[in-house]
């Protein structure tokens, strides 16, 4: 009987089904699982729990409340954002690649994200806005998606036309051996915008997860965005150091500093490459006071 149940899942696997369940099933001759909203009840007839497999992620106990719990092996995700700051009406501008100092290994390795990843590139795929850092929670609800529900972080590029996109520009983001319990919650971070996170579950589709933060309104969680134009939404530009709250030391400690400076600062709002006052008034002046959403 075992073999049946290993051929079983490796045909599930050679197809590219996106594994997801975690519920506990029951594999004999003769048995089953129900389940109620306060109590789950599994039998079986005459099969002592036996032996393990474990393959490919998937771990199988034969015999009696035999639990699969499955591993998922990759997910692919497709997600759209936009940030303020670069924004011009249609899509975002790209300049800050063409500066000598645009950072080919991710960026957020620094305090407040201390994102350790070794994410790099040898040269910027065209089409690329900046990096940003991409974080995945599983919660029921995204009250409760909290930062103790994190589950991965990724950095990836974000491209002009909004989507994000994997270190080759062109691919879906990927992360490997997730267990989701719940539902998916997103949080998107940026250097010097508000970070956002989704009101809703991502939408899984044959293992692709999808969100798109920049329309409708009400995409982003307690309505943590702006709105750029008219029926479109993007992340709060100025919070120059990522303090998560667009205050005067964005202004006094990181734009006073770098104000009057070519580079790839925090200072630099609206992503042109140029710290100036336009960041100053058309940036931080209108958003100053408005704070990151996203659940601590
Ligand atoms: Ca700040
Ligand atoms: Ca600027």
């Amino acid at each position: 009987m075992k073999n049946i149940y290993l051929i079983t899942l490796f045909l599930g696997l050679s197809t590219g089904i996106a594994w997801q369940s975690v519920s506990p099933d029951v594999l004999t001759s003769s048995g089953g699982y129900d389940e109620s909203p306060n109590a789950s009840l599994s039998w079986s007839l005459g099969e002592p729990s036996t032996e393990t497999f474990n393959a490919g992620g998937i771990i199988l106990t034969q015999g009696f409340q035999q639990p699969i719990i499955i591993s998922i092996t990759g997910i692919d995700l497709e997600m759209f954002a936009f940030l303020e700051g670069p924004f011009n009406g249609m899509n975002m501008n790209t300049s800050l690649t063409g500066l000598s100092d645009f950072p080919l290994l991710q960026p957020y390795s620094l305090s407040p994200w201390n994102y350790p990843g070794t994410e790099q590139v040898i040269t910027i795929p065209a089409g690329v806005v900046d990096w940003i850092l991409v974080e995945l929670r599983d919660a029921p609800s995204a009250v409760s998606a909290t930062a103790a529900t994190v589950i991965a972080r990724q950095a990836a590029f974000l491209m002009n036309d909004g989507s994000i996109k994997n270190l080759d520009g062109t691919g879906n983001q990927q992360f490997d051996n997730l267990t989701i319990q719940h539902s998916l919650f997103a949080v998107i971070y940026h250097r010097n915008h508000l970070a956002v996170m989704s009101a809703n579950p991502l939408t899984e589709i044959g293992g692709v997860y999808s969100y798109d933060f920049t329309s409708p309104s009400g995409q982003a969680y307690n309505d943590g965005q702006k709105e750029i134009t008219a029926g479109i939404w993007g992340m709060y530009a100025g919070d120059a150091n990522a303090s998560g709250l667009i205050d005067i030391t964005d202004k006094d400690i990181v734009w006073e500093s770098q104000s009057g400076r070519k580079g790839y600062m925090g200072g630099d709002m609206d992503m042109n490459t140029q710290t100036d006052n336009r960041d100053k008034n058309d940036f931080w002046i209108p958003n100053i006071g408005t704070e990151s959403q996203v659940p601590e």
